[in-house]
This record gives C-alpha cells, sequence and structure tokens, in this order.
C-alpha cells in the first residue's frame, strides 16, 4: 500500500464521483445509485492499494478487481480513464452503438475490466476460481471483489465465500456494498439478511465494518485485511446509494433517467464537492 494521503484520496473520490455521473450523463439514464457509492472504495483501490499497469491491462501480476454488482460499470470506467488505461472522454460513450463502454463491465471490450459481470453472483465464484488459479501459479496477485448487498441473496454468492474460506484463500477481499437497497426498495423489506456481517464472518472470511464514504476508514481496513493470514477478508462497507449525486442521495433510486435541469444541478454539484476536497 501506498502511504496513506487522505486529501488525496478525497480528491481521487470526487473525480471518480463526477466523472460517474459524466460517463451516465453521456447517455442519459443508468444505474447511478449503486455506480457513484463506490467512489470511496475505488480511490483507496487504485489511489493506494491495487498493483495495476494501464500500459499492460492483463499484467500477469496485477490485482484484480471483479464488480460483481456489474451494473456499476460506470464507476469502473471513470476510475480507468482517470488511470490511464484510455482517454476518459471515450467512456462518454456507455450503451451507445458499437462502444467499448457496457452498462456491465464486459472484460472483451474494456481495459481495466478482469472479469465480464452483470448476472448478479457470478462474479462471485468467477472471482474465487481467480484468486485460486493465482495461488497455483505461485502469484501473491490479490482479487478485489464487490459484491452488493442486494446480490447477496443470490446463493451463489455464499457457496463463493463457502469456497473461499474453505481453500483459506486469503488473497480475496470482498467489498460488501451495504447501502442498504436493491433494485426495486430496501433489502430489508424484500430479503431481509438480518445480519449480515455476522453471517459473513459465520462463513469465515474475515469480517470488518467501515463507514464506506470514509477513505482513511477503508485504507485501515484493508490493511487489516491484508495483514491478516489464512483465510478471505470481507470489508463491510456501510454506504448511501446514491451518494453525491443530487437527484437520486434522497430516493436511493436504482436507475435514474433525470431531466436535463437535473442533470446540470447534480454535475455542478459534483465539481463544487471536487474543488471543496482540493481546498481542504
Ligand atoms: C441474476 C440477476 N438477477 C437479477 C438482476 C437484475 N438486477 C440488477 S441490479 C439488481 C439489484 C442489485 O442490488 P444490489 O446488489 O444491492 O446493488 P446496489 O444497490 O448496490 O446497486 C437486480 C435485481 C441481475 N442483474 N442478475
Amino acid at each position: 500500500m501506498k502511504d496513506l494521503n487522505v486529501k488525496e484520496l478525497n480528491v481521487l473520490a470526487a473525480q471518480i464521483r463526477l466523472e460517474t455521473l459524466k460517463v451516465i450523463r453521456s447517455r442519459g439514464f443508468g444505474h447511478v445509485g449503486g455506480s457513484v457509492d463506490l467512489a470511496e472504495m475505488m480511490a483507496v483501490l487504485y489511489g493506494a492499494a491495487m498493483r495495476f499497469d494501464p500500459k499492460n491491462p492483463r499484467w500477469p501480476d496485477r490485482d484484480w478487481l471483479v464488480l460483481s454488482k456489474g451494473h456499476a460499470g460506470p464507476a469502473a470506467y471513470a476510475t480507468f480513464g482517470l488511470m490511464g488505461y484510455y482517454p476518459l472522454e471515450e467512456a462518454y460513450t456507455l450503451n451507445h452503438p458499437h462502444t467499448r463502454f457496457p452498462s456491465h463491465t464486459d472484460r472483451l471490450l474494456t481495459p481495466g475490466v478482469d472479469l465480464t459481470t452483470g448476472s448478479l453472483g457470478q462474479g462471485a465464484s468467477s472471482a474465487m476460481g481467480a484468486a485460486l488459479g493465482n495461488k497455483l501459479d505461485g502469484r501473491d496477485s490479490r482479487v478485489y471483489l464487490v459484491v452488493g448487498d442486494g446480490e447477496a441473496d443470490e446463493g451463489q454468492v455464499w457457496e463463493a465465500f463457502h469456497f473461499a474460506a474453505a481453500h483459506k484463500l486469503d488473497n480475496v477481499v470482498v467489498f460488501l456494498d451495504m447501502n442498504g437497497y436493491q433494485l426495486d426498495g430496501p433489502t430489508a423489506d424484500i430479503l431481509d439478511h438480518g445480519d449480515l456481517p455476522g453471517k459473513i464472518a459465520a462463513f469465515g472470511l474475515y469480517t470488518q465494518q467501515v463507514d464506506g464514504h470514509d477513505v482513511a476508514a477503508i485504507y485501515h481496513a484493508l490493511e487489516a485485511a491484508h495483514a491478516h493470514k489464512g483465510s478471505p477478508s470481507c470489508i463491510v462497507l456501510k454506504t448511501c446509494k446514491g451518494k453525491g449525486a443530487t437527484f437520486a442521495e434522497a430516493s436511493h433510486a436504482h436507475s435514474s433517467t433525470p431531466s436535463e435541469a437535473q442533470w446540470a444541478e447534480a454535475i455542478q454539484a459534483a465539481e463544487q464537492a471536487l474543488e471543496a476536497a482540493r481546498l481542504a
């Protein structure tokens, strides 16, 4: 890990949030809520934790990101653009015909995407396979897997956790985005998980819970996860679905089709948040 620089990471998170909004705006509508809430996590991963080479996206010794909640693709596209995988403006073609930037992440299309995702649950299993493969190959690469709390309704997620614990995959860090909402309402109303962090811990993952919008808390949790040996880790991120998107933050909407005026207001607010982070 790079040394912790809170200001730098907050600036990066604000850039990621702004660019995520711009990417989705290029299509006019999309999965805003569950994309913008990952900005701080993405900033810590790509700004301080991960080993990657934008000029060689398939570098065998890279760390992997598996965005199993693949509908958050725009947050990945914004981050990869900012990291130099491609000119950022290219991602302003989200879901346009022949784009390299589909709404859900596709490893055959977009540099930086390690696994194709979108069918919820499947990314969790694929990520554990990649982690086991890296171990068998003698690589010290890590796999960072991002799962939604609604996604955790899928039995496949738990099968993947079971597998990872049984195979002692301590090269895996799961981020569980606990924003409390899924596609059509609060997660607790649709299929209540009860004590989600407790259940993950019971499956054998070294589990921590942090404020998902606090870059220092995420950084320190990652340090602890990296230091932990013998079992996979999970960092439960307590997040606000729609964080920083003026039209989505209060409603926690899954998909948004804002008016032009709402887009303009949201972009302006995100620009101001970036400026404030730079001045802090
Ligand atoms: C197997 C499968 N079933 C249903 C869907 C449709 N779907 C897309 S996103 C979503 C809700 C996901 O909720 P959550 O994981 O909490 O995502 P977040 O709220 O963080 O965006 C659903 C049901 C899907 N993509 N895959």
